[in-house]
């Protein structure tokens, strides 16, 4: 049964197919659920798949997926506000914040959700990296300013950068749960 990901974020969509060719078939669903005020990356996410899946309720299973940046000379910043700041201060912007910096240590972490009949999982990934001059035309969002093993990720292609990525490594974690889950 093809898995619904409700995302409003093409390149997100285009990561998950390409991890889950062979596995499951990736739809993209546009639903705005609802964001609950949390610390936890993971509440939110599976507050929003539950919620969106009970709310479809055609019995598709749901992924979602909350990501955030987070820089260590930024305190962690932009992290939860990752999406409002590259709307607004943009990808260059931020790395010429970075740039002032001597430490330009950061890491992408993801969590995904997973809702379906039986309930809701969870699954998260991190990687660190350096924050760099912009580079690269390929990946989204804060790809072409994060660097990791001398690449950065709008330098990589959608396998390499599955490879050793955040969504990746959260990916890898659902298909796992998702190989060995009772039906
Ligand atoms: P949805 O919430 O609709 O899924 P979004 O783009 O708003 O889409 P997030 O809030 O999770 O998703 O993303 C936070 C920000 O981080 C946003 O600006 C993304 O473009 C960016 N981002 C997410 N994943 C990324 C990745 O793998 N590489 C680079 N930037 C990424
Ligand atoms: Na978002």
């Amino acid at each position: 049964m093809a898995i619904r990901f409700v995302t409003g974020n093409e390149g997100k969509v285009r990561e998950a197919r390409t991890y889950l060719e062979g596995v499951e078939p990736v739809e993209q669903l546009e639903y705005d659920y609802t964001e609950i005020q949390s610390d936890s990356l993971a509440d939110i996410a599976a507050y929003g798949a539950r919620e969106a899946f009970e709310e479809r309720s055609n019995e598709e299973p749901i992924l979602v997926d909350d990501t955030g940046l987070f820089v260590d000379a930024l305190g962690g910043f932009p992290g939860p506000y990752s999406a409002y700041v590259e709307d607004t201060v943009g990808v260059e912007r931020l790395w010429r914040l970075a740039a002032d910096e001597e430490n330009r240590r950061a890491h992408f972490r993801t969590v995904l959700a997973y809702a379906d009949e039986k309930g809701t999982e969870t699954f998260d990934g991190a990687v660190a990296g350096t924050l760099v001059a912009p580079r690269g035309d390929g990946g989204f969002g804060y790809d072409p300013i994060f660097e990791h093993n001398g690449q950065t990720m709008a330098e990589m292609s959608t396998e390499e950068k599955n490879a050793i990525s955040h969504r990746g490594r959260a990916l890898a974690k659902f298909t796992e749960w998702y190989a060995e889950r009772e039906t």
